[in-house]
C-alpha cells in the first residue's frame, strides 16, 4: 500500500507546474526532486464546529417537594339514584272530570195527578189548623195569634205572684202592646165570664212611668179608662185590663185573675 501511494506521489509531482515562474520549458521537462519546505505557519482560528449529539438520558432525580395543592376540578358524572322517600302529603284534588253520559229517560209525569193530589194536602193542613186552634181554645182554653199564645188563668193572684207564675210556666205577663192583641184579650176575659185581670203593665220602678213586664216602655199605644192612671190612694202602680178593653192601675197587692202569655218560636 505504501508503495502505491509513493508511485501516485511522484506522478504528480512530474505533473505539477513550475512553482516560479522564470523555469524555463526546459526545466518543466526535467525531472526535479523536490523536498518538503519548512512548516508555514497556524492559519487562522475556524468557525466554531456544529453543535454536537444529545447526549445520553441521565439518571432519574430525587423527588422532589410535594407542590401547591390544584385547582378545584369539574363537576363528576351523576351519582347513583337513591332510595325512594317517605309519602307525601296528598296534593289538591284534580279538575272536575266531564259530564257523565245521559241517564235512563224517566217516568213520564203525571203532573196534573201531582198538582190536584199536593192542592187537595193544602186544603187538609188549612182545616187540620183551624180544628187545632179550636181544640187548643177550647180543651187548653187558650188563645193565639201569629206569633203568640195567651192563657188566662182564673186562681187569684196578687201581681207579683201572677206574673211568677207565668214565667213558671215559660212566659210572662200578657203585654198588649197593640190594639190586636189588647182586643183579643179583652174578648178573651169576657167568654171567660171574669170582669178584670192583671196584665203586665206597672209603674212600679218610677211613679208614672208605666213599662212593660220585659221592662219595654208603654209608648203611643195605650187603652187607659178614662180618669186612669190616678194611682189612687197612692198605691196604684199596678195594671188590670176590664173586660170592655181598658186598662185601670190597681194596687199591686189586690189579688186578682191573670192573662200569660207565651212566645210561640220558645214553645
Ligand atoms: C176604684 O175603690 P174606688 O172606687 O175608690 C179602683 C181605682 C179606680 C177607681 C175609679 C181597688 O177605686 O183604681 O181608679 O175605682 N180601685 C180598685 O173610679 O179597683
Ligand atoms: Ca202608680
Ligand atoms: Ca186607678
Amino acid at each position: 500500500m505504501k508503495r502505491a501511494l509513493a508511485l501516485i506521489s511522484l506522478a504528480f509531482l512530474s505533473l505539477a507546474p513550475p512553482a516560479d515562474p522564470q523555469q524555463t520549458v526546459d526545466d518543466a521537462c526535467s525531472v526535479q526532486i523536490l523536498v518538503p519546505g519548512l512548516k508555514g505557519d497556524a492559519g487562522e482560528k475556524g468557525d466554531k464546529g456544529a453543535p454536537g449529539r444529545p447526549g445520553r438520558v441521565g439518571p432519574t432525580g430525587e423527588k422532589g417537594d410535594s407542590g401547591d395543592k390544584g385547582q378545584k376540578g369539574t363537576v363528576g358524572r351523576h351519582g347513583k339514584i337513591g332510595p325512594i322517600g317517605s309519602k307525601g302529603e296528598k296534593g289538591d284534588s284534580g279538575d272536575a272530570g266531564p259530564p257523565g253520559p245521559n241517564g235512563d229517560p224517566g217516568l213520564p209525569c203525571e203532573c196534573s195527578q201531582l198538582r190536584k193530589a199536593i192542592g187537595e194536602m193544602d186544603n187538609q193542613v188549612t182545616q187540620l189548623t183551624t180544628e187545632l186552634k179550636f181544640i187548643k181554645s177550647a180543651v187548653a182554653g187558650v188563645r193565639e195569634t201569629e206569633s203568640k199564645i195567651y192563657l188566662l188563668v182564673k186562681e187569684e193572684r196578687t201581681y207579683v205572684d201572677a206574673q211568677r207564675s207565668c214565667q213558671g210556666r215559660g212566659g210572662t205577663l200578657a203585654m198588649p202592646k197593640d190594639e190586636a192583641a189588647n182586643g183579643l184579650m179583652a174578648a178573651y176575659v169576657a167568654q171567660a165570664g171574669l170582669s178584670r185581670v192583671f196584665v203586665g203593665v206597672n209603674d212600679l220602678d218610677r211613679e208614672g212611668s208605666f213599662v212593660y213586664a220585659d221592662r219595654s216602655p208603654v209608648q203611643t199605644f195605650r187603652k187607659w179608662r178614662g180618669g186612669e192612671p190616678n194611682n189612687a190612694y197612692d198605691e196604684e202602680d199596678c195594671v188590670e185590663l176590664v173586660a170592655e178593653g181598658g186598662w185601670n192601675d190597681v194596687a199591686c197587692h189586690t189579688a186578682l185573675p191573670f192573662l200569660c202569655e207565651f212566645d210561640k218560636e220558645h214553645v
